[in-house]
């Protein structure tokens, strides 16, 4: 099985928003945004700009008809800025012009005052100041204030990690058309069509089924276009409400980069004690939020970081305290983990760090506490699984990381410019939206009378391959060849009230949605068989490569011909279905429950070489066993797995977010001054070993979600780096702050030559 879009992909015939054939009267949108962090709106002067030719309208906040309001789960995001801004990139005026550049000359024609005020942008001076998104929450198990006596090691520590940029390939954009009656189609580059549907109804006072959203499919998005994508579409809409005429918005490299928001920044505070026999005893932290100065999803990216404070580990005292800050940042929004990497980042160095003032090898404690199946996590969840003790000892079987380290240390000992360093990375990742109302999608099924197959889902394909599996799914259930199926565009007048297509999860749940509406369709056409054929027994009559079989024998009763008969015969074709993921609840004011379905778990083993001249350094290999279930599509699975593994390491390696120290305006705007990883740059070697799991989960088919767990993944290259360090001077304090960029590494070695 492949990823059906590929040929299109490779042959540049797949259509994307810039493709989007040219609309007679189509006007183009360009956006005034914010140039200051924090300031009010002194005045704003358009008529200049408004008379430049070949503009259209200017809109500002006083020309929208409904609720100036895109926040999601907290009401503190305007559309457009009123009278105050709260950010650099903070969109105050749409232009519309007759081509993009008139706009983007237009809005700089445009006269605009501002009255600057202090900005804050560090989540610590910010809780200090009482700027919260909202109050913090503490997730916690057994007693960490009486355990601390029973430890006979305790380290503390501060551990931060740094925003990361999307870099999905095709930039926000959306474009909207005026239908009939006042109603408005929006072509969209969200993962959440029905968010922005339902905000599109709320700017402009309209109900939601005046809106249809329409999305064909993404140039990535990564959860940059789960919340993000609104702004843009809305606009887009305004404009259509206003001029009745299409509006196209499409945002340029450096506009993207500067005004939407990231991976949240997060600074910690750890606390970790431990038996002279590796024991994890208790974990304490205290984690702070940079959330910038809208709540965007910020409280349920930091529910999840509560979630995974303990990652793959069991650790009986935990007391895990998460704050939400505001500050006056662009709202930082999902990314791949959804606030997991940064909770499992702080116990990885938490960890590290007791395994230095232990003398060992850090892997030492990270096996002896592995989750074991019947051990509890602190939201009161209880893991059933062996698949974490069975992903490391897969690794050790194959890849042998005792030699591994043996011959390292021999490298080491014979190198003097050169260090080789290694980590292991356990992972065990939750699958389901934290928000149990989520956890639902639905699919409308249609077979034509030619035999084809129509499918239509609320999951939005981003290259993740989503369309494929459910592709196979559907043609899996009613036995027929993947070419007989097709998946259209993600539409709300098809399939209302849909989830993002986030957390891992869309192939899950749309899987499984797509499966019933099969299934309800499958067994009208065998009652037909059945009859037909003159078969009483129920399940003697089966579909089987397009074939009616009886008791396994092929009739002639084949596929077309049966749906055709069930035509004639007045039967329906077609079926609408619903899957809620089963079991899921959560009592926030205990902080207890079962949230997720299940776990996805495994382990990475990585090694790097480190030149200690140059700080520079190599990737050498990544080892993986990853517990995929059964998979449905091995070929994308392993394709999410290494694009995961690759965006994990520009996380922690390369890729930094760089802010003038004045204004903190971004310096990092454009792909030539943010680096993610290349080809070359990628590890020489990445091995994927699925790990063998027939047991029962909530996934389409006994598969797995993919997308988010092995981002995690890259977290190890951080540490096999430190590792690397060390080899060269143990007298290096590491210290745990991610990038840890070429230049950060030779800072520290020059710091103490040895
Ligand atoms: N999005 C969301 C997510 O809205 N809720 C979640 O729990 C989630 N988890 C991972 C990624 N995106
Ligand atoms: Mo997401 S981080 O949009 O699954």
């Amino acid at each position: 099985m492949k990823h059906f879009d590929a040929e299109l992909h490779v042959k540049g015939t797949s259509l994307f928003m810039d493709d989007f054939p040219a609309q007679e009267n189509l006007l183009y949108a360009a956006v005034l945004v914010s140039p200051a962090s924090h300031g009010e709106i002194v005045s704003i002067e358009i008529e200049k700009a408004e008379a430049i030719q070949g503009v259209k309208t200017i809109i500002t906040a006083k020309d929208i008809p409904g609720e100036n309001q895109i926040g999601n789960i907290i009401m503190d995001e305007p559309l457009l800025a009123e009278d105050r801004v709260h950010f650099i990139g903070e969109p105050i005026a749409v232009v519309l012009a007759d081509n993009p550049q008139t706009a983007r000359n237009a809005v700089k024609a445009i006269n605009l005052e501002i009255h600057e005020l202090p900005h804050v942008t560090d989540p610590r001076e910010a809780f200090a100041k009482g700027m919260l998104i909202s109050p913090p929450r503490t997730f916690s198990l057994g007693d960490t204030s009486i355990a601390w006596d029973r430890c006979d090691v305790v380290v503390e520590g501060r551990a931060d990690s740094g925003g990361q940029e999307h870099v999905y390939l095709e930039t926000q954009g959306s474009v909207a058309i005026p239908l009939e009656n006042n109603c408005i189609r929006i072509y969209a580059g969200t993962q959440g069509p029905t968010f922005v549907q339902k905000v599109t109804s709320r700017v402009l006072g309209i109900p939601m089924h005046k809106v249809e959203v329409d999305v064909g499919r993404l140039g990535g998005a990564f959860g940059g276009k789960e919340d993000q994508a609104t702004p843009w579409a809305v606009m887009a809409a305004l404009g259509v409400q206003i001029t009745k005429q299409p509006v196209k918005i499409i945002l340029n490299r450096n506009e993207d980069m500067t005004w939407t928001g990231k991976r949240h920044p997060y600074t910690s505070d750890f606390k970790l004690g431990l038996s002279n026999d590796e024991k994890i005893l208790a974990f304490e932290v205290t984690y702070y939020q940079n959330g910038g100065a809208a709540s965007d999803l910020s409280t349920a990216i930091l529910e999840r970081t509560l979630f995974h404070s303990t990652n793959a580990y069991y650790i009986p005292n935990v007391k895990a305290t998460g704050i939400c800050c505001r500050t006056n940042l662009p709202p930082n929004t999902a990314f791949r983990g959804f606030g997991a990497p940064q909770a499992m980042f702080v116990l990885e160095s938490a960890i590290h760090k007791a395994a230095i003032l232990m003398g060992i090898d850090t892997e030492q404690i990270q096996e002896k506490n592995l989750l074991n199946p019947g051990d509890g996590f602190p939201y009161g969840m209880i893991f059933e699984g062996d698949e974490i003790r069975r992903s490391w000892m897969k690794l050790n079987e194959l890849y042998n990381p005792v030699k591994v380290r043996e011959e390292i240390k021999e490298f080491n000992s014979v190198n003097i410019l050169k260090k080789k360093g290694i980590s292991f990375m356990p992972v065990c990742f939750g699958i389901s939206f934290t928000n149990i109302s989520l956890n639902q999608a639905n699919a409308l099924v249609h077979v034509y009378t030619d035999g084809s197959v129509g499918v239509s889902t609320g999951a939005v394909e981003m290259g993740q391959g989503v369309n494929s599996k459910i592709r196979q799914v559907a043609a899996r259930t009613f036995s027929i060849s993947i070419e007989k199926v097709k998946v259209e565009s993600t539409n709300t007048t098809r399939a209302a009230n849909t989830s993002p297509t986030a957390a891992s999860s869309a192939a899950d749940m749309n899987g499984n949605a797509v499966r019933i509406a099969c299934s309800n369709i499958l067994n009208r056409l065998l009652t037909l068989a059945r009859k037909q054929l003159g078969v009483q027994e129920k399940d003697q009559v089966e579909l089987r490569n397009e074939t009616v079989t009886v008791n396994g024998i092929g009739t002639d009763l084949l596929w077309g011909k049966l749906v055709g008969k069930a035509y004639r015969d007045r039967i329906s074709l077609s079926s609408q279905a619903h899957y809620a993921t089963p079991g899921l609840y959560f009592d926030s004011s205990e902080e207890k429950g079962r949230p997720f379905a299940y776990h996805v778990t495994g382990t990475a083993l990585t090694e790097v070489t480190l030149d200690r001249l140059r700080g520079t350094y190599s990737l050498d290999s990544v080892k993986i066993v990853h517990d995929c279930g059964t998979s449905i599509n091995p070929l994308v699975d392993r394709g999410q797995i290494e694009g995961g593994l690759l965006q994990g390491i520009g996380w922690v390696t390369l890729e930094e977010l760089k802010y003038s120290s004045e204004t903190h305006e971004l310096l990092s705007n454009s792909l030539a001054t943010y680096k993610i990883p290349d080809i070359y740059f990628a590890p020489d070697e990445v091995q994927i070993e699925f790990l063998e799991n027939l047991s029962e989960n909530g996934g389409v088919f006994n598969s797995k979600a993919v997308g988010e767990p092995p981002f995690m993944y890259g977290i190890g290259t951080y540490f096999a780096l430190l590792n690397a360090l060390q080899e060269c001077n143990s007298e290096i304090e590491p210290e745990y702050s991610t990038p840890l960029s070429a230049e950060k590494i030779l800072m520290l070695l020059e710091q103490s030559p040895d």
